[in-house]
């Protein structure tokens, strides 16, 4: 649940910076509400304010702010956070208003937005208002349109949200430490008529990814590509919500992207198409069916589809490694090998030594001791077993009957008689195998006993 705490009771308590652009109405600052736990909290209608339809921020919350004459005012605090990851592990990570991602800001088109933004960061700091149109010393660029925010301070951006759709925000400072330390967070702009591209819900997440070493809590910030954690909304499935939808509902999902790779997004069960992109609304007649969108670094895309199907269907990265957590890169592939015992003699002299692709085996089903704070390379469990995925996964639960605006967890589905994949218990014939290899333009030649033989040097290795 959303707390409030005033960090600040007078205006006295904090150098407002020269950004100030409606000095007089910046006088006392804004309530910064924050957010302590990871639990999708589905925000109210607006109680004020033109009338907009929420977005539903995975594993996050939205934004509350004041208004203020006319301008619609919200608090961000950059600070240093702790994020429960997925149960079982913890990250030390830095944010806003107690999370990271930082609460999701929406606005309407046309609002005068003033966002004040406290540094409580042991460096200095700025915002990016990624993706909107606003006056050049509002894009918050540190050393090219203002001087950073330095620790202790605050500073305040004001503009008019002049260009509906999907949005980010992220430092402009010291950008490879704190965008690593999950330093970003969503903003929509709704358009003026709540009834333009009105669908019945409205999901959002940013990609972000930490390189954090099994048995320590905090973002190696120096890593470039070979990030172990692959998160939405810093979660990593099984610690990611499903996304609730009540089958016949028009459903948005927006993605922002702010690793430093693409993430192919592929859904199971539905297509849908490309509604938004960084650049606003898509055309109609540009749109085109797709099961997976690539979202490239930097850039955000809004899909829609109808919920026609009823199911659990996943929503995931298509990148197999982006499906996996911490250790996914470092285990030998050995399949086809028979480890029968081996496994056990290796383990006590390598006690971490596994193998993948054991016979009859695969990574889901391996143990082995974890270090502290760590997860499982894949560790969800389904109603059918484990479900061999981690990382950038999860569910959209496709329900009839749900109620408008309810995000509750239904359970698992139950797959009506005669709907579910089944075990084979027949007679298996041998399958006819071509005696004659490609038939009459290939034919076989050789047959029998096929063997490779390998001739070595015989005579020592002159002329080379
Ligand atoms: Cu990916």
């Amino acid at each position: 649940m959303i707390s409030r705490r005033d960090f600040f009771k007078g205006a006295g308590a904090v150098a407002v910076s020269a950004a100030a652009v409606s000095r007089a109405g910046a006088a006392t600052l804004p309530e910064a509400a924050s957010a302590a736990d990871a639990n999708t909290q589905v925000p109210p209608p607006p109680p004020n304010g033109r009338h907009f339809n929420p977005v539903v921020t995975l594993n996050g919350w939205s934004l509350p702010w004041r208004m203020n004459n006319g301008v619609k005012e919200f608090h961000l605090v950059a600070e240093p956070v702790v994020r429960e990851l997925a149960p079982g592990m913890k990250a030390n990570l830095w944010g806003y208003n107690g999370q990271s991602p930082g609460p999701t800001i929406e606005v309407v088109e046309g609002d005068r937005v003033r966002i004040f933004v406290t540094n409580r960061l042991p460096e200095i700091t700025s915002i990016h208002w990624h993706g909107q149109r606003l006056p050049n010393g509002m894009d918050g660029v540190t050393g090219i349109t203002q001087p950073a925010i330095a620790p202790g301070k605050t500073f305040v951006y004001e503009f008019v949200a002049r260009r509906p759709g999907t949005f980010m925000y992220h430092p402009h400072a010291d950008e490879m430490t704190q965008m690593a330390m999950g330093m970003m967070g969503f903003w929509v702009t709704h358009p003026k008529d709540p009834s333009q591209h009105a669908v019945d819900r409205d999901f959002v997440f940013l990609l972000n990814a930490y390189d954090i070493e099994p048995g320590s809590y905090t973002p190696k910030v120096n890593t470039m590509l070979d990030f172990n954690l692959w998160t939405f909304n810093s979660r990593v499935f099984p610690g990611i919500d499903p996304l609730v939808i009540r089958q016949g509902d028009k459903v948005r999902i927006r993605v922002g992207n702010l690793t430093m790779t693409n993430h192919p997004i592929h859904m199971h069960g539905h297509e849908f198409v490309v509604t938004g992109t960084d650049g606003g609304w898509t055309p109609p007649g540009s749109r085109w069916p797709e099961v997976t969108t690539d979202v490239a670094v930097g850039q955000m895309r809004a899909i829609e589809f109808t919920a026609t199907d009823p199911g659990d269907w996943a929503l995931h990265c298509h990148k197999s490694h982006h499906t996996m957590n911490a250790m996914g890169h470092d285990v030998p592939t050995l399949i086809g090998v028979d480890h029968r015992g081996v496994a056990e003699k290796i383990n006590r002299i390598v006690p971490d030594y596994m193998v993948m692709g054991e016979k009859g085996g695969s990574m889901g089903g391996m143990q082995m001791p974890l270090p502290e704070n760590t997860l499982p390379m894949m560790t969800g469990e389904g109603p059918f077993g484990n479900v061999e995925m981690g990382g950038m996964f999860t569910v959209m639960k496709v329900r009839p009957g749900l109620k408008r605006g309810d995000y509750r967890d239904p359970g698992w589905y139950r797959h009506p008689a005669g709907t579910l994949a089944y075990e084979w218990t027949g007679a298996l014939p041998e399958p006819a195998r071509s005696g004659s290899a490609g038939g009459h333009l290939m034919p076989a030649r050789g047959q029998g006993n096929v063997e490779l033989k390998v001739r070595k040097p015989t005579k020592g290795h002159h002329g080379h």
